[in-house]
């Protein structure tokens, strides 16, 4: 194909017929937007979003999208898949960063947004069960009105889905507070490869009664099964939110500023995200607003409390900016007066990955690193970057700015390249020189973001043999052929030579 020219489609599998489109239809029913159908009719401007990812950088030939209504009606679909040997690939609500919610050649999407119902709330436990196509942040708002919180908050929040959240195991910006989605998630609902549905959607906090079999669907990408539902403890959601925006002089500075942040805030802490200064003048660039200091510093950090009350929390970070100022760790600091500032201080840490895309596309590089040593990643990116020349203000330089953001608090460093293409030059000074990077400290070539079809091939860099050789015997287990998510007969596990 001309997407992805070293690939080669499996020819084990089966090209799309109109007697497979029918048996779709009669499934779940022609009308309304259930099925979209490329094979039988012309419907290739409907299929387009379906087709590309967020970035515009992965994009696939599928000619058909469906959406189904109900559990059993993924089971029908993955049923019949198996046996026509069909190739499918799971989408929530196609924000994924490394190329995993879109097809690779024309496998056929099955899109969660219809089932977006939720279920329950049990007001005295603060668990709910939802349909895995709820839109997060309309979670999210549900739960506000019952005075809690879903816990997992990130800036895609108004068009991932749940069942996606789970499916790649989102980090997000509180995970410092409310910890990851394996251990809030208290059950799942999932549809296997063949059709099986397994029921797993306790509402309990504990279930020692064998091995703990949705943890495997918790960052699989979608690999094992369709997460349909989905059952999670929500925290109570805190009256008092404040939020502190300071400017600082040395990735030195920051680490004795998130020490200072951990001992004098503990347990109202909710979030301590890091920015460069390039990062933020980048977005000033692309939103031309005020940033939020006056005067402009190499770091930047924002420090989010959430607690019982408002006015004990604000005394408490205000005498925390006051030492740490006297004590010359930040130079500069600002706290939100009223929740318009409030969301606009996040704007300028949430708003990056968008305002990065500006140009054409991004290089993004999500990594865990000891955090002592997470900021040299860019600084050594940059620096070999400037050393090739490719950085710089004309047409000419394909490089428009390479910056470091993320999550101090979970040593999670998003290394971004902001480009004004995509461009074989740029690609061979970030790989494998990243990767081998990041494998000398033992750190993840994927902290949050998954493998998708963008780090397939690096896992080796993370994982062990004998870790990817269990990983693969799973594989097995659940979808022998390899029919879901990428591949089409490679899981994304093994195709090792194949790079896009
Ligand atoms: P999709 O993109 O549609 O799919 C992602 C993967 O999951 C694919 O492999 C897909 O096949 C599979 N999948 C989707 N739904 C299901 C299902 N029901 N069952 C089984 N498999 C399924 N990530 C973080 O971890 N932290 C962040 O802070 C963060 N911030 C982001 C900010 C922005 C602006 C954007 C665009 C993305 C961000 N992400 C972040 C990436 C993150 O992975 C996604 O936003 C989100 O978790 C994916 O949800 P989705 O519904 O869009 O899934
Ligand atoms: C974030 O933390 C997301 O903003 C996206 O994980 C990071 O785009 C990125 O590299
Ligand atoms: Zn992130």
């Amino acid at each position: 194909t001309e997407t992805y020219p070293s690939l080669k489609r499996d020819e084990r599998f089966a090209q799309l017929t109109e007697e497979h489109v029918a048996y779709f239809k009669e499934v779940l029913g022609s009308s309304g937007s259930a099925v979209i159908d490329g094979v039988t009719a012309d419907a290739e401007a409907d299929l387009e979003p379906f087709n590309e990812d967020w970035m515009h950088k992965y994009k696939g030939q599928c000619r058909l999208v469906l959406k189904p209504g109900s559990t059993e009606e993924v089971s029908k679909i993955l049923r019949y898949c198996n046996e026509k040997k069909l190739a499918v690939v799971p989408q929530g609500g196609n924000t994924g960063l490394v190329g995993g919610s879109v097809p690779v050649f024309d496998e056929i999407v099955i899109n969660m947004s219809r089932m977006n119902k939720i279920h329950s709330f049990d007001e005295v436990s603060g668990s709910l069960v939802a349909d895995a196509g709820c839109i997060l942040e309309v979670v999210d708002g549900f739960l506000a009105q019952k005075g809690h919180i879903f816990p997992l908050d990130l800036g895609a929040k108004g068009s991932c889905h749940i069942g996606g959240n789970l499916a790649t195991n989102a980090g997000g910006l509180r995970l410092i507070r409310y910890g990851s989605l394996h251990g809030s998630v208290l059950g799942i609902e999932a549809v296997l490869p063949d059709g099986t549905i397994m029921n797993d959607l306790g509402t309990l906090r504990k279930n020692n009664t064998g091995y703990d079999l949705k943890q495997l669907h918790i960052g699989a990408e979608g690999t094992i099964g369709i997460i349909t539902k989905v059952s999670i403890q929500c925290p109570q959601r805190s009256s008092a939110v404040n939020v502190a925006f300071f400017g600082l002089e040395s990735f030195e500075k920051v680490q004795l500023a998130f020490r200072e942040a951990k001992s004098q805030l503990s347990e109202i802490l909710s979030a301590f995200e890091l920015m460069d200064g390039k990062s933020q003048n980048l977005v000033q660039r692309v939103r031309s607003g005020k940033k939020p200091l006056e005067d402009d510093h190499p770091f930047y950090c924002l420090i989010e409390t959430s607690g019982s009350n408002g006015e004990h929390d604000y005394a408490k970070l205000e005498a925390f900016l006051e030492d740490v100022m006297t004590k010359e760790i930040i130079s500069d600091g600002v706290v939100a007066q009223d929740e318009t500032q409030l969301k606009s201080l996040w704007s300028w840490r949430e708003g990056i990955p968008e305002c990065l895309g500006h140009w054409g596309g991004t290089y993004k590089y999500d990594v865990s690193i000891p955090i002592r040593e997470m900021y040299d990643l860019v600084d050594d990116v940059s620096a070999k970057m400037e050393e090739a020349g490719l950085v710089g203000e004309t047409d000419a330089h394909p490089v428009v700015g390479v910056v470091g953001y993320g999550h101090m608090g979970d040593s999670n460093l998003h290394l971004n390249v902001a480009v004004r293409r995509y461009e074989e030059a740029v690609e061979k000074v970030l790989e494998p020189y990243v990767f081998e990077w990041i494998a000398k400290r033992s750190g993840s070539i994927s902290a949050e973001h998954g493998l998708g079809i963008a780090k397939k091939n690096f896992i080796g860099y993370s994982r062990d043999d004998a870790t990817i050789g269990l990983m693969k015997q799973i594989k097995q287990l659940y979808d022998p052929w390899h029919m879901h998510g990428h591949g089409l007969g490679h899981s994304r596990l093994e195709r090792s030579e194949n790079r896009k």
